[in-house]
């Protein structure tokens, strides 16, 4: 790894077609930031995408990445790390992809706590689709798919993780770049599965998550006194409902990720004793 890598070595040279003003572009910069602060470069981050507008972020930035299959980044990243836990894995999608088609994979993600990072877009839309309802969409929101309100409460991502066991809940907003950054950062370097629900608003169908909104409501948790090591006082932030945080909500610091738990240190093509004769080469020959 290299101590001179700069954030815009994570930029790759393909221009995005994310609409003028998306909220995206700011989630992809703070991630890129977090990246170099955290001393990675491109030649061992891994990115994996799902899909949606969101998803496209694997081909604007530069490092290995795999522009996978709607809603099943998770499982896919999971086992680039379990392959290779050397490799700096982040998971990026939409708040469709992870919770709504791959709510499951998220569940179990957080349940297994990998050491990696999965950052979620959350502009409370199907962007790519244009324009349909998602989970975390407000009850009375207008969609073409619900054009009189989904008639649903939104899905609550940060509660979804914190019964689910996470050991890092974090909450932020792409325009809010530096805290943006330190908090995705702050998933990066955590040693377990660090969770960003990140709003990441869209300027073309979302007319109500807007960038005033979220710039008016969030509170900074960094600022209210908040413990993030105290599990009630993150039970109480999440479940409570009367404010939106940004910042550290839950981090358990005695995660053990669960490939120290098994005892995977090295590549799989390192692995030396015991291995049935001709399997390595097999291994190695698809590596
Ligand atoms: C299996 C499958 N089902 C449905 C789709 C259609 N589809 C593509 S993106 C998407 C939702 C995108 O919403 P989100 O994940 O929130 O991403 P955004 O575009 O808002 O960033 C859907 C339903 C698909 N590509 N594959
Ligand atoms: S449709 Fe929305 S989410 Fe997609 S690129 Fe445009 S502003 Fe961004
Ligand atoms: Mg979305």
């Amino acid at each position: 790894m290299s101590s001179e890598v700069r954030f815009v070595d994570f930029k790759s040279d393909k221009q995005p077609t994310w609409c003028p003003g998306c909220g995206d572009f700011g989630t992809m910069n703070g991630m890129m930031k977090a990246l170099a602060e955290t001393g990675n470069d491109p030649d061992n981050t891994f990115i994996v995408a799902g899909i949606g507008c969101s998803g496209k972020i694997g081909t604007y930035m530069h490092s290995y990445a795999l522009h996978g299959v709607h809603g099943r980044a998770l499982p896919v990243g999971i086992g680039v790390k379990m392959a290779n836990p050397e490799l700096e894995v982040m998971v990026a999608g939409g708040d469709g992809d992870g919770y709504s088609i791959g709510a499951g994979h998220f569940v179990h993600a957080v349940r297994r706590n990998v050491d990696m990072s999965y950052v979620v877009m959350d502009n409370r839309i199907y962007g790519l689709t244009k324009g349909q309802a998602s989970p975390t969409s407000r009850e009375d929101f207008e969609t073409s798919t619900s054009p009189d309100g989904t008639h649903m409460p939104p899905v609550n991502p940060l509660a979804l993780a914190l019964a689910a066991g996470a050991t890092f809940i974090a909450q932020s907003f792409s325009s809010d770049s530096k805290r943006h950054a330190e908090i995705v950062q702050e998933a990066v370097e955590h040693d377990g599965f660090g969770f960003v629900n990140v709003y990441s608003p869209c300027v073309t169908f979302n007319d109500v998550d807007t960038y005033d909104y979220f710039r008016d409501t969030l509170v900074d948790l960094k600022e209210d006194g908040h413990d993030r090591t105290d599990l009630e006082a993150a039970k109480k932030a999440i479940l409570s409902g009367d404010k939106e945080y940004q910042g550290v909500i839950y981090q358990n610091e005695d995660s053990v990720p669960f490939e120290k738990q098994e005892g995977i240190e090295a590549p799989m093509t390192d692995i030396p004793d015991g291995a049935p004769e001709g399997a390595m080469d097999l291994v190695r020959e698809f590596y």
